[in-house]
Order: structure tokens, then sequence, then C-alpha cells
């Protein structure tokens, strides 16, 4: 098929102004019968053929105006409706369509998961529901008949409010549901389905009361309280950080089994994947906690950052997902410690986007051409896309950036927006020009930045030169220099802030914007050298290489008044390290002691913050490292240094590490607050430290850990610390969780995933194993991700075996899988994303498992697209 290019963009020819559904469910054929109010677009092309997009549907009727057109006057195909000569004004067109929910495994449009009727229309579902320009620009308003069999779906749910709800003869019922707000298409949900509900209200600032109900299977009931007190913290929160207030009397939230994504923004009914509304202390970790605070809090901020104001392409996408996504990391910041909430995100946003970037599959925030839009929904375009947003807020300041959030959500509620129009409020707000910033959203690949200081102690002057590098991407050789704002301080000898003056003894602010390809910034009033601090909070997504010797960093990880940087300063004397002994193949004595130190002075100071402390003594993984190396990947090497570094770390701070187990033992019944589970961190991270050599009486007591924890966060930590020593006490634990959560498949993932990151020559087999266990299911896409998704993306050396087998099997997961749903397929097969950075023979192995995907006679568009790029 013909790429999609942004610069190809105009408007649809006709638009639709109202949308009337009455779907009449049925679990293999449901009727749709759309009542659409069509005009021809005032911009399109006058007297153009009316063309509605389609997907694997069926036309069994249609009438324009009430009357059946000629069957030469239209072509209707499964991907297609075309009116040949539509009338010139607006018209109403009838649609009827039959579609079968039961038999749609690709989870989009309207299907069935464990019984229940749901749908998926982001990007491109709504089109296997009804033929219709399928396109986030054709907004309407939109009123949803649904008729069911009350005891196969008791519950009746659409976007809006309701508006009449009745019983019909023949044990059938119907409600309408009718939603105000004129939306894309891919914001259109229904429900259908017996399921309980929980439900609370929230009154909004006006004094709004709306009503929330959180919809699961029955029996569930009692996991959803975090849910629904993260919704209403959300609903607050908006209003006070954003000043953006609910605009529907209800707001409902459905948790299915089957899901693609994470979560849905349905306009006031929002379908969740389960994994993320489902929360008791013995089913769910702290992390799972704190991934379903920020899910349901950016789905509810889509309500204005997607719905309200939407985006007028898919190439926008950014528009409505990075901010979004900045919205939930903010919110995050302030329900819990800012510091270890930022350290958690850029975490992420190395592990997954700077790999993606750094890649065959690097794209631009803002792509400018694509074969599959479901294949966009990537780590560049939300978590990239959220760090531009946070660097521009660095740039012109909070103030400018609060007021021109402000005008952007004033001038374009209602609209269907570009990126342009979201820069230009800003560009307005600050009074600056924007232009070079923009490039942010048009250069793909990560920003190289190399650091080189200069201490003059006769002038007293201290000289800062920054140099950016922007290497080739797929598509652009050639780049230019960006607008990169770097937040530093200077550091005296005695660990306290200096004052920044120029040369000629003005004041400077904290942020220096590199906006040149060089830069050299001289500070005065510094007759001793300070230590630079710089990139603090990680203020631009940027790979920075700085001229800081070991010793500044073990200075910066105890003094930088930057927690960011306190952290970073200790990755990246591990991550030295490592990368030096990965080349070797041995570690390295030097450096060790200076983070030691570091890590020592740390865990003395971890009552403070406990996170942080446990996320100092995390080091970089195995998948950083092999990023840091780049090229001649030898897996197998780095898991050997990782390991050597993290067994000379505990010989130095053993005693340490005991002490905090007891010093941070989390008193009284559990609690999901911050502070609590920063305690559980901490000690769990101890733990694994503390047991890295396998010695057995400390993995008896880590055994004991497991068996006697009263929580999910502490028996998984005990039990992920089992499953790296081979041994029977692993076998029996883990057989034990298995037989305690039999009938839980969310807890049950959990177990899937751990065996297949055991870092084992014999985990592919148990992997495969796994395959055929009543715990697994191929058609189910949360517990592919757990068994194949996490072998491919979380077990460096068995994914990458020297022997190819762990590519050969990840060819053929996702060569089983494409038929039944691509969209899943296509996530899977991007575990390849970093192969051209292997060593050559384990290359030459997994280009030709791609070449054997690729050689496959059917794929979908979505695979194919991942597959081209990745070979390309
Ligand atoms: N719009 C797709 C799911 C999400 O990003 O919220
Ligand atoms: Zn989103």
């Amino acid at each position: 098929a013909k790429p999609v290019k942004l610069s190809e963009y105009r408007v649809a020819d006709h638009v639709v102004k109202t949308v009337h559904l009455d779907i009449v469910l049925h679990p293999t054929a449901t009727r749709v019968t759309a009542v659409l109010a069509v005009e021809p677009h005032p911009q399109g092309i006058a007297g153009a053929p009316l063309v509605f997009d389609g997907d694997g549907l069926t036309l069994a009727a249609i009438a324009i105006d009430g009357r059946t057109p000629a069957p030469e006057a239209y072509e209707a195909t499964a991907d297609r409706l075309v009116i040949h000569n539509p009338p010139a004004g607006p018209f109403r067109l009838t649609l009827e369509t039959v579609v079968d929910p039961q038999a749609n495994t690709q989870l989009m449009g309207l299907y069935r998961s464990s019984g229940t009727w749901c749908t998926q229309c982001e990007a491109e579902g709504f089109r296997r529901i009804t033929y219709f320009p399928d396109r986030p620009d054709v907004l309407a308003v939109y009123t949803t008949r649904i008729e069911a069999e009350k005891k196969a779906a008791p519950v009746l749910l659409g976007n809006g409010n309701l508006v009449e709800a009745g019983d019909l003869p023949h044990g059938r019922h119907y409600a309408v549901w009718h939603d105000p707000h004129p939306k894309p298409s891919y914001l259109f949900a229904l429900v259908g389905g017996d399921l309980a509900e929980v439900s609370d209200t929230f009154t909004t600032r006006s004094g709004r009361v709306v009503k929330l109900g959180i919809f699961v299977e029955h029996g569930k009931e009692d996991r959803c309280a975090y849910a629904m007190d993260a919704l209403k913290r959300s609903m607050r929160w908006d209003e006070e950080a954003f000043g953006c207030e609910y605009d529907l009397d209800v707001f409902n939230i459905v948790a299915v089994s089957d899901f693609n994504m994470g979560a849905m923004e349905n306009k006031g009914l929002n379908i969740f994947n389960d994994k993320y509304v489902l929360a008791l202390p013995d089913t769910a970790t702290d992390q799972d906690y704190a991934a379903i605070e920020a899910i349901i809090a950016h789905e509810y901020f889509h309500n204005w950052t997607g719905n309200r104001i939407t985006c007028r392409d898919w190439f926008q996408l950014c528009l409505k997902e990075g901010l979004t996504v900045f919205r939930d990391q903010e919110f995050s910041g302030d329900m819990r410690s800012r510091a270890v909430k930022r350290i958690a995100d850029v975490r992420l946003l190395k592990s997954h986007q700077f790999a993606e970037d750094a890649g065959p599959l690097s794209h631009p925030v803002r792509p400018e051409i694509y074969h599959e839009i479901n294949n966009f929904y990537t780590a560049t375009v939300y978590e990239k896309g959220a760090e531009i947003i946070r660097a521009l807020k660095v740039l012109i300041g909070a103030e400018a950036f609060r007021r021109g959030m402000d005008l952007y959500l004033v001038r374009h509620d209602g609209d269907a927006a570009t990126v342009e129009d979201f820069i230009a409020c800003f560009a307005e707000a600050s009074g600056r020009d924007l232009t070079q910033f923009f490039l942010w959203y048009r250069q793909s690949g990560t920003p190289q930045v190399a650091v080189a200081t200069r201490h003059d102690p006769v002038a007293g002057t201290f000289t800062v030169d920054l140099k950016q590098t922007h290497l080739p991407t797929p598509g652009q050789d050639v780049k230019q220099p960006m607008v990169l704002p770097l937040a530093f301080g200077l550091i005296g000898p005695d660990g306290a802030e200096r004052p920044l003056f120029t040369e000629d003894g003005k004041a400077v602010p904290g942020v220096i914007a590199l906006d040149a390809a060089q830069k050299s910034v001289t500070f005065s009033g510094h007759p001793t050298r300070p230590v630079l601090s710089i990139n603090r909070g990680f203020s631009a997504p940027i790979v920075l290489k700085t001229d800081l010797t070991a010793a500044d960093l073990g200075f910066l990880a105890r003094h930088d008044g930057d927690a960011y940087n306190r952290w970073q300063a200790i990755q990246t004397l591990a991550t030295d390290h490592l990368v030096a002994a990965s080349r070797k193949g041995a570690a390295l004595a030097g450096g060790v002691d200076i983070l030691a130190d570091a890590l020592a002075a740390v865990l003395a100071d971890a009552g403070r913050d406990p996170a942080f402390a446990a996320q100092a003594l995390t080091l970089p993984s195995e998948s950083d490292i092999a990023r840091e190396l780049g090229a001649e990947v030898d897996p197998d090497a780095i898991h050997a240094a990782r390991r050597a570094l993290r067994l000379a770390i505990r010989s130095r701070l053993d005693g340490t590490l005991s002490d905090a187990l007891s010093r941070f033992a989390t008193p009284g019944p559990y609690s999901p607050d911050a502070a609590a589970a920063g305690r559980r961190a901490l000690c769990n991270v101890a733990l694994d430290l503390w047991a890295s050599g396998g010695e057995a009486d400390r993995l008896a007591t880590v055994a004991a850990r497991h068996r006697d924890a009263d929580n999910m966060t502490d028996r998984f930590a005990a039990l992920a610390v089992l499953a790296q020593h081979p041994g029977a006490d692993r076998e029996a634990a883990l057989e034990a969780f298995r037989e305690r959560y039999r009938a839980d498949a969310l807890i049950l993932d959990k177990w899937l995933a751990l065996q297949a990151a055991i870092p084992e020559a014999a985990t592919l087999d148990r992997v495969k194993a796994l395959l055929a266990d009543p715990a697994f299911a191929m058609t189910n896409p949360n517990r592919l991700r757990a068994l194949v998704g996490s072998f491919a993306s979380g077990n460096q050396t068995q994914f990458n075996r020297p022997d190819g087998a762990g590519y050969a099997f990840l060819a053929e997961v996702v060569i089983a899988t494409d038929p039944r749903n691509p969209q899943v397929a296509a996530r899977l097969l991007s575990a390849f994303r970093s192969w051209r950075g292997l060593e050559a023979g384990r290359r030459t192995l997994a280009r030709a498992a791609l070449e054997r995907v690729a050689a496959t006679a059917t794929l979908s568009a979505d695979v194919r697209d991942i597959v081209a790029r990745s070979l390309g």
C-alpha cells in the first residue's frame, strides 16, 4: 500500500456533522445502522465523489435521504464505500453493516473480551464498525442506541450521558447515550456485558456532580478502590494544575482482559486493560499501583488534551500523547517524590526511546510519513514527546509556559489541531521565536552534547565549552543544530552552590540554551575550580559526555543540590565502569571504590528518601550498557561485567545492606503510599544485592521472606531474587506461587515474565514449555507480552543467544501471531530494534530471523512495516 505523507494532507471532501448509531449486539452478527448527516467540506473539491473508509465490512443496506440509490451509483468493498455523484449539499446517509465481534481477534473495532462486547477505535478501528471518514479531523456529535439480550449484557455503556433506557420484549433491553461534544471517530466507544459496577461521585470546581463508575468482572469489585481514588485525585489535580474541569455528567471506566494497549481515552467511557485498574495488596506490586495511578490520570487528562483538542491528522499524534504523558508525569511527581519520579521516567526514556532512536526504527516525534499508523504509538512519540514539552518549559520559564498552555486550551478548544498550532501559543506567550525549537519535532535521533571545562585560577574564570552533534538516522543524513536547554549549576569545593556571574559581573540564570553547534560560556569569581553539574533534572533529552573525572562524579553524588544529578553521577560512574569492563571482558578494579563509597553515603543518608536510595543502588541495566556500547555488543560480556560489579559492590557494602533490611522494614499493614513503597523498594534492592552471591543461607532467608510476605511487592521481589539462582528452592517457590494464584491470570503474568527473564541457557526451553501451560494463551495480548515480550525485551543474554535460537523463536511467534493480531505481533517484533549493534555472529543470525519474517507470504501491514524498516 502507498505510504501516507504529511505533505499530502488535505481536508476531507465530505464531513459528517451528526452520527446516530443503532447497534444491536449479537455475538457473531451485530447489526449496525448508522444515520449520518453528511455535507461537503467548504474547502474540499466541489463535486468530488464521497469516499468513506471501511475495513473488513459488508454493506447490508444504504439510503441517501431515505432512498436506496441505484446499484451503479455507488460501490462498496470491504475497505471502501464510494458514492459517485453524491448530493451537492447536506444529506442524510443511512448505512447498515453487520459485523462479527466474536471473530474479531485483532481487537480493533467491535470485539468480545471474556463475553463482554467492547470497542477499540484508535487509530483506525471505527471503519471496522461502519463506513466513515475515519480520520481525526472529522468531528461529529454522536448518539448511540445499544440493544442487547438483557441476560448477556445487563450493562450497556456509550459515550457521553445516558439519555434513555428501557426493556424490550423477549428479554431484551436498550440504552441511548448522547455525547454533546463533537468528536472524531477514534473516540467512539461502546460496552455491553455482565459487569459489576463500583461507583462514586466527584464534584467539579463549578459544582457539577459527576457520577463515576468502574466496571469490572463480578468478584473483582474489591480491586477497584485504588483506581477510583486515583481518578478523583486526577480530576482535582487537573483543575488545580491546568484549570481543566470535567464536562459530562458521568465518567465511566471499563476494565477488560483482552486489550492491545494500556487503556483508551474514549470520551466519557475509558476502556482499560484490566492490568491497569485492578489492585489489592495481595495482587499488585507498588510498581503496579504507581502504573495504575499514572494511566488512570493519563486517560483522564486526555479529556482536554486529546478529546476537546484533538489532532488534525495522525502525524500530530504527539500533540495529544507527548503532552498528556507530560501531564501524567507532573501529576505523579506531585503525588510522589518528584526526584524519584523524574529518575524513573528518565530510566524508561533511555531504555526505550534512546534505544529506538539509535536503531533502524528511529523516527521524528512528528513523523512525516507512515505505512501503518499503529506502529507509531512509540516511545518516541510518547516519551520523547513529553520530554520536548518539559524542555520547552525550561527554555521559556514556568510562567510563560503556563500562559502558553492557557492560551492553547482556550484558543483550540473544539479544534483538530497541529503541533504548529500548539507551539505558536508558546511563542506568543513567551515572545520568543520558537522556529529552531521546532526541530525537536522534525529531527530524529538523540542529540549528543560534549562538555569540556577550563579553569583559570589567576583570572578566577571558569569556562564551559559545549558542542552538539547529531548522528544520521533513517532518512535524515544531515541535521541542523538544535536549541538544547541545559539547566546547570557550579558547586564549590565546600559543596555549596556558587553564584553565577558572567565575566563582566552580570548574574546569569541557571540555564544555558545551547543553540549553535558550539558555544562557550565563561563565569567569573572562581579562584578555585568549581565542579559543573549540567543537564540538571535531565532538562534536555540528550546523550551527554562530560570531562568530569570519577572523583568529580563522586563529589557530585554527595553534594549536587539537584537530586536527579546526584543519581546521574552514580549512574555515570557505574556506566563508565561497565562499558570498559564489557569491552575488555573483565571488570576493572579502578572506579569501583569511588562508586562503592558514593553508594555507602547514599545508604547512610537513605532515611531522607529511601526511594531515591533504591534508585541509586539499581545499576544500569544490561540493555543500558548495550546502548552505551553502541556497536559490537556481546550480551554475555555485559552480563558478566554487571554481575562482577554487583558482587564487588556487595563485598564493600555487605553489612550496610543487611542493616538496611531491618532499618527500612515497613511497619504495620501494607499501604501503597509513596513513602511506604519507597521503604519497600530500598529493602528489596538491598535484598537482591545482599543475596547476589547465591549463598545457601542467604537464599534461605530470601525464601522465608517470600513465604512470609504480607503483600505482593515483597513476595514477588523475593521470588525475583530466588529466580536468579538455580536450584530446588527456586523451583519450589515458583511452584508455590503458581499454586497460590492459580485462578488469577494477571498475577500469573508476573510468574510468566519472571521465568522468561532468567539469564540461563535453559530459559528458552522453559519459555517454549510455558507456551503450553494453562496460564498462557496465545490469543491474549497480556499473556504474550508477559512471556514472549519479557523474553525478547527483558532477557538480553537469552534472546541474544549466540546460536540464534532466541531470534528464531521470536520470529516464529511473530509469524504465528500476525494473522490473529497484527498490532501485537508488530510490537513483539520491535524487540529486534537494536540488532545492528550486535557483534558479527549474532548480527548475522538476527538478520536471518528478520529475513525469515520478511519472506512470509501473508504478512500484515503492521509487521511488514516493522520488518522492512528493521532490515532497511
Ligand atoms: N490513545 C491511546 C492510549 C493512550 O495513549 O492513552
Ligand atoms: Zn495517551
